[in-house]
């Protein structure tokens, strides 16, 4: 059995990792459209190909030793259980409020309505600014939520902005920016010690290259 394992988020990122992964010899052994469990070229590193929202309960628990993941599905999931040692700098974007080119307008009688897949991070968000929200969940397509009147604002990923224009929607607000990180277990990270260590190396030269 492979010693390491490190889960990739299926999509976006990982087609962003792939050239970082095939830097140091990580390359899926297999048909990452169809396995959730491939091997990699290295035989000590196997890979699992998981959901992205799920890659930080998989390392928690142990299941992977090692993930690779969007700085916002951490910062929703709440990273204290991993280690985040590396920030990889792909699938860059930023979390942003957006709203209709014309602008909620607020009425002072109705809490603004935030439609969103994030309610953690959005809840954090307005409650340090002071201001009392009804959050509604999604889990895609928030774009659409004003042009139907069913949010004020969104929460959501900008990262050219096209979207939100194709849908007359404006970015009023940057929550933070959003790049991809490499996560530990943080049991992993003591009993696998060296093994670690020589993969994030590997991981900071392929990321400096
Ligand atoms: O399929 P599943 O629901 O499980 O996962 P997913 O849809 O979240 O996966 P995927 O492949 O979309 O990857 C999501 C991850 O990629 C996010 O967690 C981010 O860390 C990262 N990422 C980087 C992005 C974007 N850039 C991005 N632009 N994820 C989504 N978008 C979307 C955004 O939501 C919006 O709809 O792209 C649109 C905006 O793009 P622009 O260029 O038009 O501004
Ligand atoms: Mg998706």
């Amino acid at each position: 059995m492979a010693a390491l394992t490190l889960a990739l988020s299926k999509g976006r990122i990982l087609e962003e990792s792939l050239p970082l992964l095939a830097r140091i010899g990580l390359d899926p052994a297999g048909d990452i459209d169809r396995l959730l469990r491939v091997p990699s070229r290295n035989r000590d590193v196997s890979l699992l190909i998981v959901r992205p929202a799920d890659v930080p309960t998989y390392v928690e628990y142990g299941a992977a030793d090692l993930g690779i993941v969007g700085k916002d599905v951490l910062m929703e999931h709440g990273g204290a259980a991993l280690y985040e040692p590396l920030d990889l700098g792909i699938a860059r974007c930023r979390l942003s409020v957006a709203a209709k080119k014309d602008g909620p307008r607020p009425d002072g009688v109705r809490r603004l309505r935030v439609a969103t897949k994030y309610p953690e991070i959005t809840r954090r968000h307005f409650a340090q600014k002071g201001e009392q929200v009804e959050l509604i969940k999604l889990y895609g397509s928030m774009e659409l939520a004003p042009l139907v009147g069913l949010a004020d604002l969104i929460v959501d990923l900008v990262a050219t902005g096209g979207t939100l224009k194709a849908n007359g929607l404006v970015e009023i607000e940057t929550i933070c920016q959003v790049t991809s990180r490499l996560v530990v277990n943080k049991a992993a990270m003591k009993t696998k010690h060296a093994a670690i260590q020589t993969l994030l190396a590997q991981f900071a030269g392929a990321v400096r290259a």
